[in-house]
């Protein structure tokens, strides 16, 4: 497990990106409510670490938290949040886009997809733009305590036929049993050997 965990700064444009010593980084990006920043909670076993809420659009800036002073994970706003204004829908296009492009320290972007719903046209959009953009992609199902083992499967299957990608760059995780992130910690630890 980790043992430092701290917040950094919460950004809105690439100036205020802190990364200046080119640490690892690893993104957590899906839609509004998905559990991104539950995610991070769960994985650095930290319960505030990342700011949470069960009401769609709490994280509004680009969050970066440094994790044993070796390497960053970065929680953003969601997307598909429909009562956000058309200025904030464009800010977030602006945030996203200057976060992803040409950055060499993005190790891993995680698209998180919610297991039950299943992937949204707004995640095959953000899937087809990851891809454009050449980042090594892993999808997380989250919430996966919310459905039993045979549907577990069979939105397993459905993820993998809506967004393209093979089987074993999926995971089906959940941040209350702590489900699957054994795998997504090996994974991260792996890319962080990876580039020293
Ligand atoms: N049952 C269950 N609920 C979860 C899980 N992960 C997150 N949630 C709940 O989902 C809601 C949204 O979680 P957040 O982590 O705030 O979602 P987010 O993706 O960061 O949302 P934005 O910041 O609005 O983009 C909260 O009520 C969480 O408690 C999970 O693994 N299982
Ligand atoms: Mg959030």
């Amino acid at each position: 497990m980790f043992d430092k965990c701290e917040y950094i700064i919460s950004a809105v444009n690439k100036k205020q990106f802190p990364n200046h010593n080119q640490l690892p980084e690893f993104v957590f990006l899906g839609r509004s409510n998905v559990g991104k920043s539950s995610f991070i909670n769960a994985l650095t076993n930290r319960k505030m670490l990342a700011r949470t809420s069960s009401k769609p659009g709490k994280t509004q800036t680009i969050n970066f938290f440094l994790i044993d002073e070796a390497f960053y994970l970065v929680d953003v706003p969601g997307y598909g949040y429909a009562s956000r204004s058309r200025d904030d829908r464009l800010r977030y296009g602006e945030y996203i886009e200057a976060y992803l492009i040409n950055n060499p320290n993005l190790k891993i972007a995680f698209l998180l997809v919610d297991t039950k719903v299943g992937p949204t046209n707004d995640d095959i959009l953000m899937m087809n733009y990851l891809k454009y953009l050449a980042l090594n992609i892993i999808v997380i199902g989250t919430k996966a305590d919310k459905i039993g083992k045979t549907m577990l499967s069979k939105q397993k299957a459905l993820i993998r036929n809506s967004l393209l990608v093979d089987d074993n760059t999926i995971i089906l995780t959940s941040a209350t049993t702590k489900q699957g992130f054994d795998q997504v910690i090996t994974l991260i630890s792996e890319r962080i050997k990876e580039s020293n």
